[in-house]
């Protein structure tokens, strides 16, 4: 029976790490404050910057401090997650440990009696076939169990690795046109129109592309409605505008909640 909830928030793309300690500390009050309001929280992917494994960060305060807010909000509201392609390693051990549902991407459900497909959304951004073969090879079991076997310094060294390669990649993107590399960096109507035609849902929520805002899309025969979560950034504002955002969905509709502090 998928997930089914009288109201839920909804957010994606915090990307928590010790020097974002801003954003970090609005995800802790988020916790302890507006998700009291509502009867499920979903977590659709990226909570953390990156995860090497469930054993990597045993010893920081830091993910102690998260595992503590997480374990706090489950047990107060039910909280689902979902992997998204920077913390896909999160294991059984650490939801376990904080209490979270894990969630299959794409997952329907159903909230405040109408039906969602929820996604993180990486997958549906297939004008990038490059990435599309990496997702695919990271995330074959043999592939992981193989990693997660490795010294905690090499998954470190990889995971770094790819980080600066996917950002050299993107800077060689924009360079050839910003237009094509936004392209690739999106969803694709094809993939959005097969996933609401597969699911017979009209109504899809994802994160991953930190363009957030609601579009009414067709293609062919399909028609949906489609809602994209928004990044956290309340560390770099000389940078970017501080932001942060939930989704908010209860018998008055769907709205975005603002929770950039005033
Ligand atoms: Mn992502």
């Amino acid at each position: 029976m998928p997930p089914n909830h009288a109201s839920a928030f909804l957010i994606s793309d915090l990307h928590l790490t010790p020097s974002m300690p801003l954003t970090a500390q609005r995800f802790f009050d988020f916790c302890e404050k507006e998700a009291r309001e509502v009867e499920a929280v979903f977590i659709l992917g990226d909570l953390f910057e990156y995860w090497v494994g469930d054993d990597a960060n045993a010893q920081s305060p830091f993910h102690s401090e998260v595992k503590n807010a997480l374990t706090g909000l489950s047990g107060r509201t039910k909280t689902y997650y979902m992997h998204g392609n920077r913390d896909f390693l999160v294991g059984s051990a650490f939801l376990k440990r904080t209490g979270m549902t894990l969630l299959s991407d794409p997952s329907p459900v159903e909230i405040a009696g109408d039906q969602y497909i929820l996604s993180h959304g990486d997958g549906l951004c297939t004008a990038d076939p490059g990435y599309q073969l990496y997702r695919t090879w990271t995330r074959k079991p043999w592939i992981q169990i193989t990693f997660l076997r490795l010294p905690l310094p090499w998954r470190h060294a990889i995971a770094d690795h790819l980080r600066q390669n996917s950002k050299a990649q993107y800077r060689r993107d924009t360079r050839f046109s910003l237009e094509g590399a936004n392209l690739k960096g999106n969803v694709t109507l094809e993939a959005c129109a097969d996933l609401v035609q597969s699911q017979s849902i009209g109504k899809l929520i994802h994160g991953h592309t930190h363009l957030p805002a609601q579009h009414h899309e067709n293609h062919n025969t399909q028609e949906w409605q489609r809602w994209v979560l928004s990044d956290w950034d309340l560390d770099h504002p000389e940078t970017y505008l501080p932001k942060a955002s939930a989704l908010c969905i209860d018998q008055s509709g769907v709205r975005y909640l603002d929770l950039v502090k005033k």
